[in-house]
């Protein structure tokens, strides 16, 4: 964890006086529940002992200037015009600002931020720096916000960056508890605290492959989020279901009949023919925030989906195994996901494989890619005992790093 105290010297030797406040945001690892969010269907993540850090003073000049330990080039936003500025990190600043238009307008703030969270993707470095910097900005402004509005203007904030996140990583963030895993459901909106039971350890470890969201994971991540609104407006269309909005699984997923439509759908379908099919409007399917999507770019409907329900259920089975310490079927319930992000969902890579397997191999009860995927990062489960020996395995199959994960609370002020 990053120590507070020198990132407030410092701040002050930066700008020259002490911040008013320090929000830590952690890093989240979900357990399983993968590209399951934007679907309306549930996830269980734990919040980690990794975070991003983000020590601030409010001005009066309506000018926030931003500063981070990993990156050379500060941001300075007028809050009036903010744009997008120039480093990645940057963007997600900017998003921030445009959310937090009508609080406390004309006030600036100066920020430094500092993690100790890989940026490589999987671990919700993006998100940890979103929810860190509207808490510290609206705890410092006075209009502090924190729980599932704070979740809700940091998931808002980082689509405006053009990644249409479903919402898993910004609420875990916030509403984690020390020692449990966070059951999300979405339709309707719930969460419940999971006890992680004595004699179960978490490992992450690193593909080697980065998959930051930008280009060609945000085309890849947004194409499954549309790919699923088309595999649920047919299915819908199939077993006759009026679904208002956006076109979610999670309004099939109760149905019986749904898992065996799902091998009825085309293999690859564009939403425009989706759209033609079932005369519905096409942008209820490609409509994005702040991206465009090919209404005639076919997607792999049928294994989305396939992925998508199925994955669904594991996240049902897998909490009542932590519930009764079942921890060698957990550990098949990751293994399972891992496969079916691999063979259907696509978004496995070989390092990714190769990572599991290692951890798999060195006595792990399981292990899967976590988060979107793509490169990143992988997570085992396994016994206190077997902690080191996953490690060892994970940093000889793909050079590291690999390290344990505890499950931690969400995001604070101090
Ligand atoms: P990562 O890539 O770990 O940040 C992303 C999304 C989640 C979820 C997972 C896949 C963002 C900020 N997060 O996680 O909402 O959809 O992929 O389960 O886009």
């Amino acid at each position: 964890m990053i120590d507070p105290a020198p990132l407030r010297a410092a701040f002050s030797e930066r700008f020259g006086g002490a911040p008013a406040l320090v929000a830590t945001a952690p890093g989240r690892v979900n357990l399983i529940g993968e590209h399951t969010d934007y679907c309306g269907l549930p996830v269980l993540p734990i919040a980690i002992d990794r975070a991003t850090c983000v020590a601030v003073r409010p001005t009066g000049d309506g000018i926030v200037t931003a500063v981070s330990k990993q990156s050379p080039r500060e941001a300075r936003i007028a809050r009036r015009a903010p744009d997008r500025q120039h480093e990645p990190w940057h963007r997600y600043l900017a998003g921030v600002l445009e959310e937090l238009a009508a609080v406390a307008p004309g006030r600036g703030a100066d920020i430094l931020v500092d993690s100790d969270l890989p940026m490589s993707g999987g671990l919700s470095s993006s998100s940890a720096l979103s929810v860190g910097l509207a808490a510290a900005l609206t705890a410092a402004w006075d209009e502090p916000l924190s729980g599932e509005p704070l979740a809700q203007l940091a998931a808002a904030a980082e689509r405006r960056v053009g990644v249409e996140t479903g919402g898993m990583d910004q609420l875990v963030i916030t509403m984690a508890e020390p020692g449990h895993a966070l059951r999300i459901d979405f339709l309707p909106p719930a969460t419940r605290a999971v006890a992680i039971p004595e004699g179960l350890a978490f490992v992450v470890a690193a593909s080697g492959e980065d998959a930051p969201k930008g280009g060609a994971v945000r085309e890849a991540y947004n194409e499954r989020v549309v790919g699923t609104r088309i595999a649920a407006l047919m299915l819908a269309d199939m077993l006759g279901v009026d679904i208002e909005g956006t076109p979610l699984l999670g309004a099939v997923a109760g149905i019986d009949a749904a898992v065996v439509m799902v091998e009825e759908l085309p293999v690859t379908m564009s939403a425009r023919s989706a759209a033609n099919a079932a005369e519905a409007n096409v942008e209820r399917l490609v409509s994005l925030t702040a991206a465009h999507y090919d209404s005639s770019k076919k997607a792999p409907v049928r294994a989305y989906a396939r992925h998508v329900l199925s994955e669904a259920e594991r996240v049902d089975v897998a909490e009542a195994a932590l519930a009764g310490g079942d921890f060698a079927r957990l550990g098949e319930l990751m293994n399972q996901s891992h496969d079916s992000l691999r063979q259907d969902y696509k978004c496995s890579t070989p390092a990714l494989d190769r990572v599991a397997a290692a951890m798999r191999k060195a006595g792990a009860f399981g292990a899967r890619l976590t988060g979107a995927g793509f490169g990143g990062y992988a997570v085992a489960a396994c016994s206190p005992e077997a902690v080191e020996r996953v490690i060892e395995a994970a940093v000889a199959a793909t050079g590291g790093p690999a390290f344990r994960v505890v499950p931690s609370g969400g995001v604070s002020i101090e």
